[in-house]
């Protein structure tokens, strides 16, 4: 028997931010604050949290030790040889073939991971960013191997977190560490800076159990063409490269995106959640049940050790 296709329900009184229940494209505007935290209260100085207000992205080149990064890689290639990987819930498996595309909770799984993760001067950031304690919403690894690393269509992270996890504000910063360098040329992250100003609402109704298809290729809670035209348009597109060891801070509404890797060198990231202990999931805004929690934290908001 066929699985019905999902119907488009009205959206909960208390949803801020309705997406998936109709068919018109609407642009809307952000109504949460972007910079939670001041200047004083961490690293970053006023110059760089204006940059973060204004592009929805802060890019550092060489934040962590290079001997920190190579843990980081050597415990990437561990994992990636462990065949029996493959088969837990928490790798997902590129379409069309047996590589690995990610594996979920690796601050979990693995202590080195765990420890990057959890790295002070991350945490740091996120804390003044988002002026609260943090916790870790998700981890995983990106692999995006050579010659066959498939693609993340454009989305904004937020717009399923809130629909598919139920975070109810914009009030969660994603952290992308390159374990490998990131050029322009092996898929790096595209980001449409100014993006996270506006809510692009999706359209099309959730499935059940969305996360099995759309960790691997993403068709519903991606961006209609006309508005993503309208982003692009206002505001461009960046590609914050580095080597090895450089981050970026992106703020969990910013569009984006990255392209397939077909050059021989991998292009491997660790991607760490950092969520306000303000902000904890509420029931999925789609109606259904939420994701498992490897990929979606909704039982442990013990704060993130700090100085
Ligand atoms: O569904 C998610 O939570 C994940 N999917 C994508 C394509 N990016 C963010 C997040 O890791
Ligand atoms: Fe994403």
């Amino acid at each position: 028997m066929r699985a019905a296709s999902p119907t488009l329900t009205r959206p909960r009184a208390d949803d801020r931010y309705p997406s998936r229940f109709s068919h018109e494209v609407l642009i809307s505007r952000r109504l949460d604050p972007v910079v939670w935290g001041q200047a004083g209260d961490g690293p970053l100085t006023a110059h760089q949290l204006h940059h973060y207000e204004d592009h929805g992205f802060l890019h550092f080149d060489d934040l962590l030790a290079p001997d920190e990064v190579q843990a980081g890689l050597d415990e990437l290639q561990r994992l990636r040889a462990d065949d029996r990987l493959k088969d837990r819930d928490e790798a997902v498996i590129e379409p069309g073939s047996r590589e690995l595309r990610s594996v979920f909770a690796v601050h979990r799984s693995s202590a080195v991971l765990q420890g990057l993760a959890q790295h002070p001067k991350l945490v740091a950031i996120a804390r003044q960013l988002l002026g609260s304690e943090v916790y870790i919403h998700q981890s995983r690894v990106n692999y995006k191997g050579g010659f066959r690393g498939q693609p993340f269509y454009w989305h904004s992270d937020f717009e399923t977190w809130h629909v598919e996890d139920g975070l109810p504000a914009m009030r969660t910063v994603s952290c992308s560490i390159a374990l490998t360098a990131n050029t322009p040329h092996n898929g790096p992250l595209m980001l449409i800076p100014g993006s996270h100003q506006r809510f692009v609402r999706c359209l099309g109704a959730t499935p059940e159990d969305h996360y099995k298809a759309s960790l691997k290729q993403q068709d519903i809670g991606v961006p209609d063409e006309v508005s993503l035209t309208q982003l692009v348009q206002d505001f461009d597109i960046t590609a914050p490269t580095g080597m090895a060891g450089s981050v970026t801070f992106f703020e969990c509404n910013a569009m984006h995106g990255s392209s397939a890797n077909i050059t021989p060198l991998p292009r491997s990231n660790l991607f760490v959640v950092f969520n306000s202990v303000h902000n904890t999931p509420a029931a999925p805004f789609c109606g259904l049940p939420p994701r498992p929690n490897f990929i979606a934290e909704r039982e442990d908001f013990s704060p993130l050790p700090h100085d």
